[in-house]
């Protein structure tokens, strides 16, 4: 199987991330939708990253749903089964996720839409929102912890996936002060070999 995007995307990073902590071996081609858009097209004419190429040719899209193609390959999960459990890391990874969503609104943004045309309700609209994400993880994980002994779950793998995306492209939004628990633990799992081994840059 094939992964298809670059790992400065936080939804490539994750499944390249997930993979190795599912013992699954991937094939990766750092393909950009953007510096590299035709060839793209050509892979996937939706140009989503990340894409994955399943080796009968079938082209899957978005990270969830190529997360459970892995995990049903693998026969494991990196989602907890007991339901309140599962409840309460789907929420974290529904946080992660919106954030990732939020941080990557603002880059394109910034980046792609001429200043004179940027529309500042919507860029007000989409930094509240990406601060209550961060606000309401925050939150959770002074109330519940994660484990910080070596395992990795799916809730912490978007997690710091997701703050250290928001770190990278819109650096004034992250405050450490302000989420010191979502920074300590991705300090954390960034030293884990999983994440080391799948760097942004
Ligand atoms: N919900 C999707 C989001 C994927 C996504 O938006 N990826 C960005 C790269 S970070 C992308 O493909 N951007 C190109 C575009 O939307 O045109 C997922 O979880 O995979």
């Amino acid at each position: 199987m094939k992964l298809i995007g670059m790992l400065d995307s936080p939804y490539v990073r994750r499944v390249a991330i997930s993979a190795k902590r599912l013992d699954i071996d991937l094939e990766h081609e750092s393909v950009s939708v953007f510096r590299h858009f035709e060839q793209f097209q050509q892979i996937n004419p939706v140009v989503k990253a990340p894409t994955l190429i399943l080796d009968d040719g079938v082209v899957l899209m978005d990270s969830t749903l190529i997360l459970d193609y892995l995990e049903t390959v693998a026969g494991k999960s990196l989602l907890p089964k007991e339901l309140s459990q599962r409840a309460h890391a789907l929420r974290l990874v529904g946080l992660s996720l919106a954030a990732c969503e939020k941080a990557v609104q603002l880059y394109y943004e910034r980046n792609l839409r001429p200043a004179d045309i940027q529309y500042q309700p919507w860029v007000e609209r989409v930094e509240g929102q990406l601060a209550a994400a961060f606000t309401a993880l925050e939150h959770e994980l002074e109330k519940h912890g994660l484990p910080t002994d070596g395992t990795l779950s799916q809730a912490g793998i978007s997690l710091a996936v997701a703050w250290s995306f928001t770190d990278l492209v819109v650096p004034d939004q992250i405050d450490t002060r302000r989420y010191p628990h979502i920074a300590q633990y991705t300090a954390y799992a960034e030293t884990l070999e999983a994440f080391v081994s799948t760097p942004m840059t």
